[in-house]
């Protein structure tokens, strides 16, 4: 509603005129310079206080105030339905086309090792194997003392690694999880572990100083070399396939009579020729005694290998230092 003004009437009905027909922003502009702008129509008035007669003065400031407020308000109202316009044009103009490709985000993906991992958890759950977690950070006596090495025995240099102090090092093998759970376990034990392991070692193309195994092992009553076989061709078939076969030679570690290492071949791969997977053996009388259990009651088999060597044989990966490196180039190769 118009305010009541005597000395601006004219100006004011002049502005409602100017800005209820501006068609666009400009002019609604044009209109605010003109009307309200510092040297604007309604301010220019100014001049004429001093010629008013002092009792009339304080009137005409409050007047020129009021106009001035109700002007902008005109103007900041058609200002917002400028705006609403605006945005309704653009809404009924702007067409989204759904035929449009869309652009596909980028899925994470399980590193290769996890994915073996799991492939590997599953297998031998499925087989009645129990999982068992183990430090990385191991004591001295599970990685080698309680694993029937005697002091100062070569066999140690071949697992030369990386000590924290005398007593503690990064576990060379994850046979080192055998001692913890006889600790406090009697058999029937069925029990596996698996995760990373370390050693000081020149890196090449199938060696890392650090590398990840699988080990397993079973202890019960009348467990043979035949339960071994059997044991570890089912999980090779299982892991890499039906078609492998399964090689066993006699080997050393001091914590199996025999010892045996294995290889596979399959027609898939190297055009068929053996490659050692791991190493294995039943379980040295030795072992059972230092964890109070009688070799003639009980026997047991044991078996290791390393990780890696399974995505390197099914995916024919040549290197293995990619496994820890990380480029995505490489990693991408191998979606879950
Ligand atoms: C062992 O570590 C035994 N603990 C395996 C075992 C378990 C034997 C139970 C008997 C009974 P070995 O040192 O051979 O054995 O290692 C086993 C596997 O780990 C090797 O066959 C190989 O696949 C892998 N491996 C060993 N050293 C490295 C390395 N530096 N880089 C990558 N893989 C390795």
């Amino acid at each position: 509603m118009q305010p009541k003004v005597q000395h601006f009437h004219e100006i004011i009905t002049q502005a409602e005129v100017e800005i209820s027909s501006a068609t666009n922003i400009k002019e609604l502009k044009d209109a605010e310079s003109k009307y309200v702008g510092k040297k604007g129509e309604l301010l220019s008035q100014m001049k004429k206080l001093p010629l008013l007669p002092p009792e009339e003065r304080p009137g005409f400031g409050h007047e020129l105030n009021h106009a001035k407020a109700y002007i902008l308000n005109l103007i900041h109202e058609k200002k917002a339905n400028f705006d609403k316009q605006e945005l309704l044009d653009r809404l009924t103009h702007e067409k989204c086309d759904t035929t449009l490709p869309g652009i596909r985000p980028d899925v994470g993906n399980y590193h290769i090792l996890e994915q073996t991992f799991r492939q590997v958890k599953r297998t031998l759950i499925n087989m009645g194997f129990e999982y068992v977690s183990s430090p990385e950070l191991e004591n001295f006596e599970y990685n080698f003392s309680l694993l029937n090495y005697p002091p100062n025995h070569p066999a140690m240099d071949e697992q030369d690694t990386f000590y924290v102090d005398d007593q503690h090092l990064l576990r060379t093998q994850c046979t080192a999880a055998q001692g913890r759970v006889l600790q406090h376990r009697k058999p029937p034990l069925k029990i596996f572990t698996l995760g990373k392991t370390f050693r000081n070692e020149a890196v090449d193309r199938t060696h890392s100083h650090t590398f990840h195994q699988v080990d397993a092992f079973l202890i019960d009553k009348d467990i043979s070399l035949a339960n071994l076989k059997y044991t570890l061709s089912q999980f090779v078939k299982s892991v890499i396939g039906e078609d492998v076969k399964v090689r066993f030679r006699p080997d050393f570690f001091p914590f199996v009579e025999p010892g045996v290492d294995y290889a596979i071949s399959s027609p898939r791969f190297f055009n068929g020729k053996w490659l050692e997977l791991g190493g294995a053996g039943l379980i040295h009388p030795n072992i059972l005694r230092n964890f109070g259990l009688d070799p003639d009651e009980y026997s047991g088999f044991a078996f290791g290998l390393g990780l890696e060597r399974i995505p390197m044989l099914v995916h024919g990966i040549d290197d293995l230092r990619q496994f820890l490196e990380n480029d995505i180039r490489f990693l991408e190769q191998f979606p879950s």
